[in-house]
């Protein structure tokens, strides 16, 4: 009996697949089919895959092709099935032609002629853009969305609001539509990424939800408790997707890790300790005449993700202590919290250095994080016995802003919220932020 085997992502399956498939299988008696995982495709650059890996094997399973479907989820992979699955012949398009002639080795290569003027990507462009809105006064930050977006399928950079239009990147002024009158630019896209100062939020995400825009904004959503829930409220009532932009959520190191301490891979984790410091100007507003945001608002979000990602959001108390300038610009915040059996600690600094690592312990080893953990690709998880050590290695694209872009796309195509910071971590954030505006539990230094 001869073997084939052959692997694609078959997104939204076409012509040009099954053609492939049924020349594959006529190659032999027997055609094994690998499907890409997600994080495979991911890994390989390929982000913009519409459907599911468990779509893409019902797709493949209801051509009635494969006599076997298998999941290729590494590189190096082709190999193993090779020899695993006793296979003769690989085979794949035309487009790989040479790719995989190291294959060679353990069995036939056999490139196949692709089908013209067909492809996963064109039918995936096909489907309208979204067109969003960078609302914003923070240059760099909006130059790396806009950046990020060109990544993304389905979206479009369509308008810019700004104030600072002398002080845009190349990318951004030109875009086709900008202004600074942010009425004129909500009426002209589908939805907008907010970076404007956090104590603006409120007002900008529900004027933008009152026209039935979409929202995705830079963390906190919003410095009030009460601010954020509203927020959410409105966002359904006007069936909306708002969405907190907290890119570390979306790094795959980060998924991992919070996935690995699941399996109590250090066993139960006791405590929490995240830092994040950045060293800036001491001064109130920024070279563009922006007030600055403190350390709380700046970094407190990202600082807070992994604890409350890690040891939820039911805390049993917490104490705030600060180093505050004038108008309240706090160069320094450490936030402490007391959970019934764990304790966590954040330190942030936007004027303050240190070393800005995550470290979780826990009863039976402890993950390690290096500076700066909130973009990282590598974690250690280290035992007793140094021996025993892992280093965890992921790839890390866009420092996670592509995805959480993908997300926000995918949320607002299929209706339904896909965020990877759940409601409560948000409101749980506007809460601490809320407090600390109100001197509530702080001390200060
Ligand atoms: N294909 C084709 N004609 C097209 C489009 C695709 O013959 N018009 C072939 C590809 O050459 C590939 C298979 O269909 O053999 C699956 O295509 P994709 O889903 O685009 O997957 P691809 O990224 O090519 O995956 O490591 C090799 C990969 O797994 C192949």
């Amino acid at each position: 009996m001869t073997k084939v085997i052959t692997y694609g992502t078959y997104d939204m399956i076409h012509y040009g697949h099954v053609r492939l498939l049924e020349r594959a299988k006529e190659l032999g008696d027997y055609l094994i089919v690998g499907v890409t995982s997600d994080d495979f495709d991911k890994s390989r650059g390929k982000i913009n895959v519409n459907q599911s890996l468990t779509e893409r094997i019902d797709a493949v399973k209801s051509l009635n092709i494969a006599d076997e479907i298998i999941v290729e989820e590494y590189e190096g992979q082709k190999i193993d099935d090779i020899r695993r699955y006793d296979v003769d012949i690989f085979t794949v398009g035309d487009d790989w032609k040479g790719h995989f002639d190291y294959l060679k080795e353990y069995c036939q290569v056999v490139y196949l002629d692709r089908t013209k003027g067909i492809s996963s990507s064109q039918i995936r462009s096909n489907e309208r853009n979204l067109e969003i809105g960078i609302v914003g006064e923070y240059v760099s930050i909006m130059d790396k969305f806009a950046r990020e977006c060109e990544f993304v399928n389905g979206i479009m950079v369509s308008a810019i609001c700004t104030k600072n239009k002398s002080s845009l990147t190349n990318r951004l002024a030109n875009v086709q539509f900008v202004t600074s009158d942010y009425e004129e630019l909500l009426d002209k896209v589908d939805a907008i990424y907010l970076a404007v100062h956090p104590e603006l939020h409120d007002t900008y995400i529900k004027k933008a939800l009152n026209k039935r825009k979409h929202v995705i904004c830079e963390t906190p959503i919003s410095i009030s408790k009460n601010g954020c829930k509203e927020l959410y409220e409105i966002a359904k009532e006007n069936g909306c997707i708002l969405m907190e932009a907290i890119k570390t959520a979306y790094a795959l190191a980060f998924e991992r890790l919070l996935l690995l301490l699941k399996t109590g891979i250090i066993g139960e984790v006791i405590s929490v300790d995240a830092t994040c410091t950045s060293l800036r100007k001491k001064t109130l507003f920024d070279s563009n005449g922006n007030k600055q945001w403190g350390s709380l608002y700046e970094w407190g979000s990202f600082a807070m993700l992994p604890v409350f990602a890690i040891l939820g959001t039911d805390y049993k108390s917490k104490h705030i202590q600060t180093k505050l300038l004038e108008d309240d610009y706090d160069l320094f915040t450490k936030v402490d919290f007391i959970y019934e059996n764990a304790v966590a600690s954040i330190k942030v600094g936007a004027g303050v250095k240190s070393e800005s690592d995550l470290i979780i312990s826990g009863t039976e080893g402890y993950v390690y994080v290096p500076a700066p953990w909130w973009k990282t690709d590598y974690f250690e998880i280290r035992f007793e016995n140094f021996q025993d050590n892992k280093k965890c290695f992921y790839q890390l694209d866009g420092e996670g802003i592509r995805y959480m872009i993908l997300n926000f796309v995918k949320s607002i195509t299929n209706e339904k919220e896909n965020s990877y910071v759940s409601r409560d971590i948000s409101m749980e954030i506007s809460s601490i932020l809320n407090d600390f505006r109100e001197k509530k539990n702080i001390t200060i230094i």
